[in-house]
């Protein structure tokens, strides 16, 4: 179904004179602030964009438990085990709830992941970085849970009913996660001058990367005008990217901490932080799968899908057997 969906939408908004009288009352809808349903009718452009947003950020909860479950069997103390497990494993939720918004769109769970993992779908270019130390599960939750509430808070609102209500429940475990890395960073900061260092050398490593996680630059991003006009968007990449900044680099200072850009400063005149840009070179590398662990991400990914293979083939057989005992008996 999904390779059927051919119109494509990119950098321009569709205009309201190019529309079918269709595509018009859907807009009003739109406009009025309605929630639009799976069974309404909808343009297909919408619905492939849909399926295309929502499925890179079911696969990211999914590949982003891998950075982090790389440190659950060496977290340093039983409490930060517990409370990192916890985490990892609202992120499966996550994916779960954001697979079956998806579906609601005509698209199976298994499609969507064979796409992922022959690179027709992506997942964000975040967890492509590898986590060094402990100090990382810390940024991890600190930043780029953070970066995620920045996008997600909005999406609460977004256009399509089962992707906000999604989005409401992750929101509310999102805004722990990010307490619990901005706590290990806290007691990084205040411990001993090689735990400092970790936590700086952490938020080093991890600040760039975040400010990628919104997207590329306004004048670069092909969806968001198209996305904003569905409301499957709210906001546009720069506009959240500098919430994210103004908002983390006091949280910075109050850990003592300094963010890795010499030309970091606060301008009166637009309320906001004047900051240095990504390396968007850099960021077009990894989303092109060049990526320090591009590789890794995707081979646990092959190898998971490949072992789950005979739990999948076991719950079809068992179906199928289930329909035919239905069938004999009418
Ligand atoms: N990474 O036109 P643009 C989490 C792609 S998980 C990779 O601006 P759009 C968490 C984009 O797909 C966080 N690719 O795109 C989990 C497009 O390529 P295609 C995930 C990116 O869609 C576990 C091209 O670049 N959150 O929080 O309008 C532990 C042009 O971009 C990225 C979501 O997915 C990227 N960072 O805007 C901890 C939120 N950025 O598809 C935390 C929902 C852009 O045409 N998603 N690209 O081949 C969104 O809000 C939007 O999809 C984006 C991008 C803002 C990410």
């Amino acid at each position: 179904m999904y390779a059927q969906m051919v119109k494509s939408t990119g950098k321009g908004v569709i205009l309201r004179e190019e529309m079918s009288p269709e595509e018009r009352a859907f807009q009003d809808r739109i406009d009025a602030g309605e929630k639009i349903e799976p069974k309404d009718w909808m343009p297909a452009g919408y619905r492939k964009t849909l399926i295309r947003q929502i499925g890179q950020h079911a696969h990211s909860e999914i590949v982003g438990q891998l950075p982090e479950g790389n440190w659950i069997t060496r977290a340093p103390t039983l409490e930060r085990k517990a409370i990192l497990l916890a985490k990892v494993q609202d992120e499966a939720g996550h994916g779960l709830y954001l697979y079956c918004a998806a579906e609601t769109l005509g698209i199976s769970r298994d499609e969507m992941t064979e796409m992922l993992l022959d690179g027709r779908m992506k997942y964000s270019s975040i967890f492509n970085y590898p986590t060094l130390t402990w100090a990382d599960m810390g940024a991890v939750g600190w930043l780029v849970d953070g970066a995620a509430i920045m996008n997600q808070v909005p999406l609460q609102r977004t256009s399509f009913g089962p992707y906000a209500r999604a989005m409401i429940r992750i929101c509310k475990e999102e805004s722990f996660h990010q307490r619990q890395g901005f706590d290990i960073m806290m007691t990084m900061a205040r411990g001993t001058d090689a735990q400092r260092a970790m936590a700086q050398d952490a938020l080093n490593r991890f600040w760039y990367p975040s400010l990628m996680m919104f997207g590329p630059s306004d004048k670069d991003s092909v969806h968001s005008a198209q996305s904003m006009a569905w409301r499957i968007k709210m906001n546009t990449n720069d506009e959240l990217r500098q919430k994210f900044v103004d908002q983390t680099v006091p949280q910075a200072e109050y850990l003592g901490l300094t963010v890795p850009d010499d030309s970091l400063s606060w301008n009166e005149d637009k309320g906001g932080y004047d900051f240095a840009e990504p390396d968007w070179d850099e960021f077009f590398e990894v989303i092109s799968g060049n990526g320090p662990c591009n590789a890794d991400r995707l081979a646990a990914r092959t190898k998971a899908w490949d072992d789950g293979a005979w739990v999948r083939e076991g719950l079809l057989a068992h179906a199928e057997k289930k329909r035919a005992r239905e069938r004999a008996a009418q």
